[in-house]
């Protein structure tokens, strides 16, 4: 399967890994927006957030917590961050492999672009 974050889960790409255990990645954005951006991905690979399912629930929520101990050591859990998934076309999703974004470092804008 031709997936660029398979190749970065099977190191077949370099990435500046932050965290990783058997299921979940994360790694810093080669395109960062924010003075934090990291990705994080499951290691299987999911097409998108409308391909999850009820057996995902259990490390769609690990997944999460990945992203909160991130933010903790990035120092920015207290002043505060966002987390974004970009599903679909209009949603604007590029890599077809789900991921979260995690952003901090300034302050976010509302709406979102
Ligand atoms: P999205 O639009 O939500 O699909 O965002 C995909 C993100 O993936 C985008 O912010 C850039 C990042 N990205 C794409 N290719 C690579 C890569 O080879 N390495 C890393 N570290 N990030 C990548």
């Amino acid at each position: 399967m031709d997936c660029i974050f398979c190749k970065i889960v099977n190191k077949e790409i370099p990435s500046t890994i932050v965290y990783e255990d058997e299921e979940i990645l994360a790694f810093e954005d080669v395109n960062p927006v924010a003075p934090v951006h990291i990705l994080v991905i499951p290691k299987k690979h999911i097409r998108s957030l409308n391909d999850l399912t009820a057996e995902d629930s259990e490390l769609v929520a690990k997944m999460m917590l990945v992203i909160q101990n991130i933010a903790k050591e990035k120092n920015i859990a207290d002043a505060g961050y966002r987390v974004v998934n970009n599903c679909g076309e209009l949603g604007g999703q590029a890599v077809h492999h789900i991921h979260f974004h995690l952003l901090g470092g300034r302050e976010m804008l509302w709406p979102a672009g």
